[in-house]
């Protein structure tokens, strides 16, 4: 029994499913988790010393790679100033005006310790500042684990969400709409039965969590326009986005303007912190100023802002995410290109240094057809590509992410082993 084998029947009777995230245990592509112990640039060494090229970076966060010397230099030299304080530091002022200069619809921001607290807080101040309870969200997107957002598509597309997890009230979940991803004329419909009810649309502005959809034309500018004539707040879901696919987010790539803004991820660094924040006329509704309350012990840890700080000073640097942006495409162009020479179908697609891969003839557009996925083949992918020492995400229905630590000879061993899989087909 290897060591990864043994760790997880020992983490099964004390942690459940063995892991402190659904999406770790492997369920979707079955097997045995990996057990990492060890991270360095692109690469990552398992319990059983194995080592692989790491397509999943911890979800997104490790945009420069493992245990980038400057990034665990800043951290160290924080930590040992002590490891939070629970009162305001100078370094999270840093970070709240470097946030507020990256990011143009952010004029004030609030740091929180995840993603989820980030949305969770993002839809509780919408509502305070509307007075409104219902908030739109589309299938297929992922914002975190908070009951409001656990919520899936009601029987018709525009009766109330049902929950999509055990112990989300029906109540709670009924003030959820869900839609369909791209598809505008669905969002108008909402509004015109529910517009004066609706507090927030949430949407990933390039959906990363039923693997990689990219937004039609014309669907973020409609989501924009529709939630300015009904009074409703716009918010950009960009704790994947952010920072990942350019340095102005993905708002600046589709040159929209959130009235709030949820990141994540790469201002942490790797260490445990998100963000949310936009309109000053918003945030101002947040306690201790407005009515809206939101806290946390350890927002704005010191040592995380010091991760996040030296994380956005490297990715500030010129051609930062030109350079990502082509080692993403020529992944993707080369695994597309490895699979047309050997008849397999498959096609690929890269935002910024974020990407997709789909077992199926053509890009999917939408959640529907994301799912018409050959799953089986996916599966069968990772595997086969894991026995090489080739980490992607353990799910068909997850994006995929490269880090500026993947050099040429990461991308070559990743195609010619693709290649060589695929041709077994
Ligand atoms: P966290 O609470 O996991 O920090 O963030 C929640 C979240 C919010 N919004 C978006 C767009 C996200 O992608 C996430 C978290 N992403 C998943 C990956 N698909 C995290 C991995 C996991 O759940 O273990």
């Amino acid at each position: 029994m290897s060591r990864n084998q043994q760790l997880f029947e020992q983490s099964q009777k004390f942690i459940p499913g063995g892991v402190n995230s659904p999406v770790r245990a492997f369920k979707s592509v079955g097997g045995t988790p990996v057990f990492f112990r060890r991270g360095e640039g692109a690469y990552v060494w398992d319990a059983d010393d194995k080592s692989y090229i790491d397509y999943v970076g911890s979800w997104g966060p490790l945009i420069l790679g493992h245990a980038h010397p400057e990034v665990i230099d800043t951290v160290y030299a924080a930590a040992k100033n002590g490891l939070t304080f629970g009162a305001p530091t100078e370094a999270e002022l840093e970070i709240a005006e470097l946030l507020c200069r990256l990011v143009p619809s952010i004029e004030q921001v609030r740091l929180v310790s995840s993603g989820t607290e980030a949305t969770m807080s993002a839809i509780r101040l919408a509502r305070g500042y509307t007075g409104r309870n219902r908030i739109i969200k589309f299938e297929g997107c992922y914002h975190g684990h908070d009951d409001a957002l656990l919520v899936k598509a009601g029987s018709g597309a525009l009766t109330f969400g049902h929950p999509s997890s055990a112990g989300v009230p029906a109540e709670t979940a009924s003030s959820t709409v869900v839609l369909d991803y791209n598809d505008l004329a669905g969002v108008e419909q909402a509004f015109g039965q529910f517009g004066a009810e609706i507090a927030a649309v949430i949407v990933e502005p390039v959906a990363g969590n039923m693997n990689l959809i990219a937004p039609r034309p014309g669907f973020l500018p409609g989501l924009r326009e529709l939630c300015t004539r009904h009074g409703s707040v716009l918010i950009f879901d960009e704790v994947m986005t952010g920072f990942r696919v350019g340095l102005e987010c993905a708002q600046g790539l589709y040159g929209i303007k959130p009235d709030l803004t949820t990141l994540g991820k790469v201002i942490g660094g790797g260490m445990p912190m998100a963000a949310f924040g936009g309109r000053r006329e918003i945030m101002q509704c947040l306690a201790p100023v407005g009515a809206v309350y939101q806290a946390g012990t350890l927002s704005g840890n010191p040592v995380a802002v010091a991760a996040g700080l030296a994380t956005l000073k490297l990715v500030q640097v010129p051609g930062f995410y030109d350079k990502l942006a082509a080692r993403t495409r020529e992944l993707t162009e080369g695994l597309a290109a490895a699979a047309r020479k050997h008849g397999v179908v498959f096609c690929a697609q890269a935002v910024g240094g974020m990407f997709g891969l789909y077992f199926r003839e053509t890009l999917p557009e939408s959640y529907t057809e994301v799912m018409s996925c050959n799953r089986d083949a996916f599966n069968g992918f990772f595997h086969a590509m894991l026995e090489e020492g080739i980490y992607f995400a353990p799910s068909a229905f997850e994006a995929g992410f490269v880090s500026a630590a993947h050099g040429d000879a990461e991308i070559s061993k990743t195609l010619a082993t693709a290649e060589q899989i695929f041709a077994r087909e």
